[in-house]
């Protein structure tokens, strides 16, 4: 097998080119590879070592499919160590995104160059781990302890300017990688430069009331995670250990994170993330359709957003409202929501502009006739939705996509009014949708191949992640939130607190309680929905009995400063509220239910396993592709703890066996109707399998 990496004499400089697609990651074969070259070239007649990357980026990381394996020479930071050591000077030359040991090859060179577009990172972080190839020990003696524990901690890259800045990058290369590369090693050569080492220079520790706001700060911030704190302590161990104890230490970590749960879990979303980009039956070949031009139909909230999401990304964008009156008032929270993006020192004001001018807003349908794509974001109703998709039908090109933007309705009861029920297709933002990252995908039974690959490739561009679903009440999201919601209820009626169960499901690493977010999105949206609903699909009357009164006494949630909490009108601080307590007990009592001491294990076992039971079965019908694709919703959509997994991951984690039988005990104690095991957890368990061998293995 051809090496990825080869080692060439040109003139004076000792060439060492990595290939291996996609992002060069460094898998066992380019870490031998490189370290046969750098032993070549202390032997041959180079002056100085370039290092550079073949493809769209430099050495985007370790490989991550090796990670959980048994390790195999060399390691990294061995390698790293020997080009450090390397007699003649060593150059990186960077491109695309320099990340993780990529990143911290470049800093065991002895000199960085970099293209303007590049950016360099350390995102080990987002992966529950430090880095662990010398970046702890290395980066900070370059740039100081305080920032790079900031570039550690958040994970996220800075760009090739910032780098030159913070003297992490030596020089900025003008045009071509290669030749400005070769370039500037001819000018370190005719000045005679020696290799200079990282390892030997010293850095100034922090003043131990700094470093101690930053604990507490980072402590916060990771809200459990441990990977932050031991980036901490690692990065303040270079400023007063060696380097070869602050490497030492830096390995224990490394290896301490590696073999936890809070790092396979977040490896698993990495590839689930990936993974849930994927159709099973569709190559990804696939031609896609051209999308130049996008049209919206609905100004308000999410219409707005949605709108935002497709500007910032580039593309001309036609809104379209019933009259004039809405359409300046959606205009009107457009501007407002750039504005507030800019004051927040975001976007500068002229990038803000330049977006906002790509939304040209318009009363009239004829004005879609031209567009690519078309999405419905009218308030959810399916009449309404159907009127719109046959006006959609009569005013559109052939092979437009026409998109509905529904929580809910029937994508295939929508595309049935059409004559093209092949070109249409669900796309469920999350709200405010020039945020949030998820997009549900949704495939109805006519929707064509090549709609969703087009739409699916779109989402990307666009910055979201998308997962695809296909139709059912609520999809993948809402359809698992309905039993997360209703056994939140019901430990509040029954004996909880709206406190005692967000405090427990936060302290679980929820961004928010299940409480606190019914009134953060409005009481009131649940109670309009479940007013259309037939009583025998509204669920369990007692879970939503306390919301029913609540919204029927005005309290709708952070919206009217009262809902399951009294919220400061100044601050929005929630604050327990004693006249929710009154009401949860009068109608616990109306109800003939004896409350009782309900604790956080039951609370959290009862909230979990309901939105897991239903992810199985959701899987158990074929309408979502993955366990992996039902953990990427929860996470993006839904502020369910990354460093979790996920529901479906989390449900290995604890044990398919143990859920079963929590559940069924459930059922006898508590409600046989709310407790039906899901019949493909059922069959997992009897076999001993888990989700994810059981994903493996279709
Ligand atoms: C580390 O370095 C530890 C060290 O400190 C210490 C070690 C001792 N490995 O994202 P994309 C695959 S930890 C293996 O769609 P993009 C990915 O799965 C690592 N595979 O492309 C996908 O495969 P497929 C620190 C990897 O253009 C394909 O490449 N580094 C790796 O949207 C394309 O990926 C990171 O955490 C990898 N490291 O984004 C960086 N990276 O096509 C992780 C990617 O089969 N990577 N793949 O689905 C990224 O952030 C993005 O991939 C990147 C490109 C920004 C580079």
């Amino acid at each position: 097998m051809t090496s990825p990496v080869s080692y060439s004499l040109e003139g004076r400089i000792g060439v060492i080119r990595i290939d291996n697609p996609p992002v060069n990651a460094l898998s066992q074969a380019v870490r031998a590879g490189i370290e046969d070259a750098i032993a070549t070239a202390q032997r041959d007649e180079s002056g100085i070592v370039l290092l550079i990357c073949e493809g769209r980026t430099f050495v985007a990381g370790a490989d991550i499919t090796e990670f959980g394996k048994p390790p195999m020479e060399p390691f990294l930071p061995d390698l790293l160590d020997t080009i450090e050591q390397s007699a003649k000077p060593v150059v990186a030359a960077l491109h695309g995104t320099a990340l993780g040991g990529g990143f911290e090859l470049a800093l065991a060179s002895h000199y960085r160059c970099a293209v303007a577009s590049a950016k360099v990172g350390l995102p080990e972080v987002k992966l529950g781990l430090l880095p662990g190839a010398g970046g702890t020990q290395r980066l900070p003696r370059i740039t100081g302890v305080g920032p790079a524990i900031r570039m550690m901690t958040s994970g996220a890259p800075i760009s090739a300017s910032d780098a030159l800045a913070a003297g992490i990058v030596d020089e900025i290369v003008d045009g071509e990688l290669e030749a400005g590369a070769v370039a500037w090693c001819e000018e370190l050569l005719a000045a005679d430069v020696e290799p200079r080492r990282t390892s030997e220079r010293s850095v100034d520790a922090l003043p131990e009331n700094e470093l101690t706001a930053i604990r507490a700060q980072v402590a916060k911030r990771a809200r459990g995670q441990m990977a932050p704190m031991e980036i901490v302590e690692a990065a303040a161990a270079a400023a007063t250990a060696s380097f070869d104890e602050g490497m030492k230490l830096e390995r224990e970590a490394f290896m301490r994170l590696m073999g936890g749960e809070q790092s396979a879990a977040l490896r698993h979303l990495f590839f689930a993330e990936r993974e849930a980009a994927k159709i099973s039956d569709i190559p990804r070949d696939t031609e896609k359709r051209g999308i130049q031009t996008v049209g919206i139909v609905g100004g308000g909230t999410m219409g707005g957003g949605i709108a935002m999401s497709f500007a910032n990304a580039g593309f001309p964008v036609t809104l379209i409202e019933v009259n004039d009156e809405g359409l300046e008032r959606g205009l009107g929270i457009i501007d407002k929501n750039y504005g507030i993006t800019v004051s927040k020192g975001k976007l500068s004001e002229e990038a803000a502009a330049e977006r906002r001018r790509r939304i040209v807003g318009s009363t009239d349908f004829a004005d879609l006739a031209g567009v690519d794509l078309v999405i419905e974001a009218v308030f959810e109703n399916l009449e309404l939705k159907q009127d719109i998709f046959r006006r959609l039908d009569e005013t559109c090109k052939p092979g437009a996509i026409l998109a509905t933007n529904t929580s809910y309705q029937d994508v295939d009861a929508i595309a049935s009014v059409t004559e093209r029920p092949a070109d249409v297709i669900g796309l469920h933002f999350f709200s405010p949708a020039n945020i949030m990252k998820l997009l549900e995908v949704v495939r109805g039974d006519q929707t064509a191949a090549d709609v969703l690959a087009t739409c699916m490739a779109l989402a990307k561009k666009i910055g979201k992640v998308p997962v695809m679903s296909r139709v059912c009440y609520g999809f993948i999201g809402n359809r698992m939130l309905q039993y997360y919601g209703r056994e939140a209820q019901l430990c509040v009626i029954e004996g909880g607190t709206p406190e005692s169960v967000d405090s427990t499901m936060e302290a679980f690493g929820m961004a928010m309680g299940p409480l606190a977010v019914f009134d953060l999105a409005g009481m009131d949206v649940g109670y309009k929905a479940r007013e259309i609903l037939p009583d025998d699909q509204k669920g369990d009357p007692r879970a939503y009995r306390v919301a029913d009164v609540l919204v029927e006494a005005g309290r709708l949630g952070q919206k009217t400063g009262a809902g399951m909490y009294r919220y400061d009108p100044d601050t929005r601080r929630r604050e327990s509220d004693p006249e929710v307590l009154t009401i949860i007990e009068r109608e616990a009592e109306a109800l003939d239910i004896e409350r009782r001491t309900i604790d956080e294990k039951e609370i959290r076992d009862r909230i979990l396993f309901a939105l897991i039971n239903e992810g199985l079965n959701i899987l158990d019908e074929g309408i979502a592709q993955r366990p992996g694709d039902i953990d990427v919703v929860y996470v993006y959509g839904y502020g369910f703890p990354a460093h979790r997994g996920g529901p479906m991951h989390y449900a290995d984690v604890v044990g398919l066996p143990v859920i079963l039988e929590t559940i069924q005990t459930f059922k006898e104690k508590l409600s046989s109707d709310n407790w039906t095991p899901s019949p493909l957890l059922e069959r997992l368990a009897e076999q001993g399998i888990s989700l994810s061998e059981w994903a493996r293995s279709r």
